[in-house]
């Protein structure tokens, strides 16, 4: 029920809580220097002597040298020249559709296939148009029609109401029974429930309708293209999909169709071949780059997971000409796994305390007492932070460092946090667990990086908003965090952490395993209705794309880990995933 939500996780605590741990400046100066020098000299900053756990995490399975000599074809000319030719056809193809469901199904073929990005304009006219529309006959009576138009307007920020579903309901106030004949109905609902508001008793009325009927459909009697497509439903909706890796698996779909067009299937592959070239480019870079900086054979403890990192950057900016972006995000995630590991799995709590307060002082001079083992570790997280302040300075005239460098303090602040619970044994409640793991999942850290790198124009009101500790970010950062815990938590738990969001609830209600996780899944459906409000809130100053990253971050979460630990582990259907997405072309 959604009063538990709000019971659990209180929304007022937990923000006063955040700023503070947002924005407070940390003691700095000489006071933390004699600190750091006691330190040194206690027996537990013994590094030989100390007794550490391990991650028993396995080597990255990828082979950076195979994946380094990679070409692809599709970066070449020809290829461009010819979508570019392709693109036009469907342009005028668009504009020759006037009916509005074909047009509204256009849209939504477009946008899973890929290729939104290229017909923005096209796009918002369709919905525009459709929106204004007071002729309502195509699709009075339709649910499919109905529930489509709905979850398209919804996605693009307008203006509906869940009323809109009234004529579908019986005078006791359920749906009616008949519409379980029509499946394609009932998917289209379901998908649409997803982008409900908090509050919106008929948005989840029909997602209770919607997903007890497909999760309970016997789907061998059934056509096998809408088997599928229940399958890839009941995995993740579509509002939670990476877009690129619903689109990798919503070609192969379409390309099965009865009345598919074959002009848009054929941009469509062609058009993802163009863009994983591209992503490939940005990869190898990226592996360059981590290769160079010798983490890997220094940090013996620690995930070196550049590849899955790279899933992360592409999952939040994946269109061609974010690559700057998509880099800064990698970085960011390669350095932080490594980051993590030593908080959790390798360094002695005076170590964590010592790497806390450098990086809170963001001062090249706190190395010297660092333990020497992860000084390479800190000195790299500095260059690259100051590399990307440096170029926002060369190129914007803006000086981001300090809302930079201590959004990420804020993130290892947290992990300190953390790390003090479990050599303490403290056994937090859930909601003092997520008043911190919001920030220890370091969602504030990977939005602000995902803005500041996008290359927009960086305003103060913007950089005001993120400072702000918005809810947006917050949200997204609490479905991120308990994503992470269904997806981690056996396994750090089993090797020695602090109890997650799964175990916290398991204390706080003497419940079993099963029933935690449930009931996690419930909450993160939710939250998302936190994020579906605030970002679809008017006062929230920042461009529709950098609000899709943010949501993306939280999209990224649910792939990597819908089977297990995609990240740590690195299991067959990540790596399914990740060879779909950025090694094989798909054959024209
Ligand atoms: C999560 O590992 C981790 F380190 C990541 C890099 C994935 C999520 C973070 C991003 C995208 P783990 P913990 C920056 O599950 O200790 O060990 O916070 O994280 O649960
Ligand atoms: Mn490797
Ligand atoms: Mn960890
Ligand atoms: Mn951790
Ligand atoms: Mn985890």
């Amino acid at each position: 029920c959604i009063a538990s939500a709000s019971h659990i996780i209180s929304t007022a605590s937990v923000c006063q809580n955040r700023r503070v741990l947002l924005i407070s400046n940390r003691p700095t100066g000489r006071i933390s220097v004699q600190k750091r020098v006691q330190c040194i000299a206690s027996p537990e900053l013994n590094t030989s002597t100390a007794v550490r756990r391990s991650g028993n995490y396995q080597p990255c399975i990828w082979n950076d040298d195979h994946l380094l000599s990679l070409t692809n074809e599709y970066t070449e000319d020809t290829y461009r020249k010819k979508a570019e030719t392709l693109r036009e056809e469907v342009r005028m193809m668009i504009n020759s559709v006037k009916n509005p469901l074909d047009q509204l199904e256009l849209v939504d073929n477009l946008q899973r296939l890929g290729l939104a990005y290229h017909f923005e304009n096209e796009i918002n006219d369709i919905l525009n148009i459709v929106h204004n529309n007071s002729d309502d006959k195509w699709k009075k009576g339709n649910l499919y029609a109905t529930s489509l138009e709905f979850r398209l307007l919804r996605q693009h920020s307008y203006n509906v109401t869940e009323e809109v579903f009234n004529s579908f309901k019986d005078t006791t106030g359920g749906f009616k029974a008949y519409l379980h004949d029509d499946i394609k109905a009932m998917l289209g609902l379901y998908e649409a429930s997803y982008y409900g508001f908090e509050g919106e008793s008929v948005m989840e009325e029909a997602w209770q309708f919607t997903s007890k009927y497909l999760k309970e459909l016997d789907t061998k009697d059934i056509d096998q293209n809408i088997a599928l497509q229940v399958k890839h439903a009941l995995d993740l909706p579509i509002h939670w999909w990476i877009p690129r890796i619903d689109t990798r698996w919503f070609i192969d779909f379409y390309e099965r169709r009865e009345g598919k067009n074959h002009r848009l299937l054929e941009l469509a592959k062609l058009d993802f071949n163009i863009v994983q070239g591209i992503h490939q480019e940005d990869l190898k870079d990226m592996i360059r780059w981590w290769k160079n900086s010798g983490l890997e054979e220094k940090l013996s403890f620690a995930r070196s997971r550049i590849v899955t990192s790279f899933l992360w950057g592409m999952g939040m900016a994946a269109e061609p000409q974010f690559a700057y972006c998509r880099k800064m995000l990698t970085k960011a995630v390669a350095l932080i796994t490594a980051i993590d590991d030593f908080y959790d799995v390798y360094s002695t709590l005076p170590e964590a305390e010592l790497f806390t307060e450098a990086v809170q002082s963001w001062d090249i001079n706190a190395m010297k007492q660092l333990p020497h083992y992860i000084k390479i570790c800190f000195l790299q997280l500095y260059n690259s932070v100051n590399e990307m302040i440096y170029d926002i300075l060369k190129e914007q005239d803006v000086d981001v460092s300090q809302i930079l460098s201590k959004t990420w303090a804020g993130s290892f602040q947290a992990y300190m946090k953390e790390a003090q619970w479990y050599h303490g044994q403290y056994k937090p409640t859930l909601e003092e667990y997520m008043k911190n793991a919001w920030l220890s999942i370091t969602g504030p850290t990977m939005t602000l990086v995902s803005y500041l790198a996008s290359k927009y124009p960086i305003t103060e009101k913007e950089l005001e908003f993120f400072e702000s500790g918005p809810d947006l970010v917050y949200w997204a950062s609490m479905v991120f965090r308990l994503q992470d815990d269904l997806g981690t938590s056996s396994d750090e738990v089993q090797r020695g952490d602090v109890p997650k969001s799964v175990q916290c609830y398991m204390n706080d209600t003497n419940c079993s395993e099963e029933v935690s996780r449930e009931h996690m899944k419930h909450l993160m459906r939710q939250l998302w209705k936190k994020i579906n409000f605030y970002r679809a809130d008017t006062n929230c100053p920042l461009p529709k794309t950098i609000k899709e990253m943010i949501l993306n971050l939280v999209r990224t979460s649910h792939c990597v880990y819908l089977h297990g630990d995609g990240h740590g582990i690195e299991g067959q259907e990540v790596t399914d995933v990740l060879s779909s997405l950025f090694f094989q072309s798909i054959p024209l």
